[in-house]
């Protein structure tokens, strides 16, 4: 479907995830006809979204959703042949690790044959020289730490299933790309939040648990492990490093990350700082508690039920090849990142009803 004034088309899968909305948002500005996959849900799941949406019976809109699965071949190809996107953005995956040792195959299925199904729908289509696709690879494929900081020669050596499904499908973009000349580029991204982070990932529990004990409505925040590090940047600038790899003339693979690397318990002392709740660490490991308040009483405590059977430990990227090759580069520190996600909790609980209140 090319657009009546010569624009381009983007597919996005995963348009209700944090990526696909920030994503949305930057390809309607650059002037884009943008189609998102969305999954059925028994309840409304386009909260990220909604200042986008528009309304069905209107004319000439440039945002549109399909209901769709990425465990479901023929939809895919069916959508694939109504919208004949100029542009691929595979985002859609079951995306939480610790989730993905509870659902290996589910995981597997969605996150490594999902993208095999969209690129064989390239195929099939044939849509080869027309479509050019960006598959959301992950610094999770280092797993295992084999070199820091890792870059895109650095060995993979992944450590849950999740990240052995995010394997298959970085080596299938791969393939597809050598073996039938399809523009396709994996981008190999390292940790990237917001405000629109899923709640569950380990930053936005600690910014809305932040927020909600400083308004009185928690009495304490229970984490796993607080040793692990991450690059961590904004994913309003990372879904910019996605276009831009799929604009250069040779697709390629390109890792985003911010050069720099915080213990979750830095981050922890981050928000609540932020929160206006000042807290003292009272040391490491399982048996001990955490941090504490300035009075004593005890605010965030290890539970060893969100351990994982192998965790990733260290992850520091390298964006050298981004800068050099794609001028991509981040301004966002970590540091303001937390800012900006424990200010925006703070607003969004504010404004929620506290249950029992009149
Ligand atoms: P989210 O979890 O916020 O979003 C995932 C999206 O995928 C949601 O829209 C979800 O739909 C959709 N989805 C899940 N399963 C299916 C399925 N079977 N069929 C169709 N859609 C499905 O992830 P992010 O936005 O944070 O990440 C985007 C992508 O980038 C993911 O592939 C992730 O693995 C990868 N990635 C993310 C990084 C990060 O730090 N954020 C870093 C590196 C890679 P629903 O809303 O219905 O749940
Ligand atoms: P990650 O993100 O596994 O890196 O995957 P997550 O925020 O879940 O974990 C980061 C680190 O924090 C530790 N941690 C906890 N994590 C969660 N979720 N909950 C906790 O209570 C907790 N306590 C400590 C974890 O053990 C881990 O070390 C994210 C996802 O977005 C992937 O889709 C993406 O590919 C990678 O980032 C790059």
């Amino acid at each position: 479907m090319t657009h009546q004034n010569g624009k381009k088309t983007a597919l996005i899968t995963g348009v209700t995830g944090q990526d696909g909305a920030y994503l949305s948002h930057l390809l309607l500005e650059k002037g884009y006809e943008v189609h998102g996959v969305k999954r059925r849900s028994s309840s409304f799941n386009t909260g990220r979204i909604e200042d986008i949406y528009q309304d069905p019976h209107v004319d000439n809109q440039r945002f549109h959703l399909h209901y769709g699965d990425l465990t479901d071949s023929t939809n895919l190809i069916r959508i694939m042949q109504e919208v004949q996107p100029d542009e691929v953005y595979n985002l859609a995956a079951q995306s939480h690790v610790a989730v993905s040792f509870e659902t290996p195959e589910y995981t597997a299925n969605a996150d490594a044959v999902g993208t095999l199904r969209l690129l064989e729908a390239i195929r099939i289509l044939k849509l080869e020289d027309k479509t050019r696709f960006y598959q959301a690879s992950t610094s999770e494929l280092y797993g295992l730490v084999q070199e820091v900081p890792q870059r895109e020669t650095t060995p993979f050596y992944p450590r849950s299933p999740y990240a052995v499904a995010k394997l298959y499908a970085y080596w299938m973009t791969v393939n597809y790309r050598e073996a039938y000349g399809i523009h396709a580029s994996n981008g190999i991204l390292f940790n990237h939040e917001s405000p629109l982070r899923g709640e569950t990932f380990v930053t936005r529990k600690i910014t809305r648990a932040a927020a909600a004990i400083a308004l009185g409505r928690q009495d304490k925040l229970y984490l796993g492990n607080m040793d692990a590090k991450r690059d961590w940047g904004h994913a309003r600038e990372y879904v910019r490093g996605m276009w831009m790899m799929v604009q250069q003339e040779k697709p390629d693979d390109y890792v985003l990350a911010t050069g720099v690397t915080t213990e979750v318990r830095e981050f922890v002392r981050w928000a609540f700082e932020d929160a206006g709740i000042p807290i003292e660490f009272r040391g490491k490991g399982v048996e001990e508690k955490g941090y504490a308040a300035s009075d004593g009483r005890c605010l965030v405590e290890v539970d060893p039920r969100y351990f994982r059977p192998t965790e990733v430990e260290l992850l520091l990227g390298d964006p050298t090849k981004a800068h050099e090759k794609l001028g991509w580069k981040h301004d966002i520190s970590a540091r303001e990142l937390a800012r900006e996600m424990v200010l925006a909790d703070l607003e969004l609980m504010k404004a929620e009803p506290i249950a029992g209140a009149d």
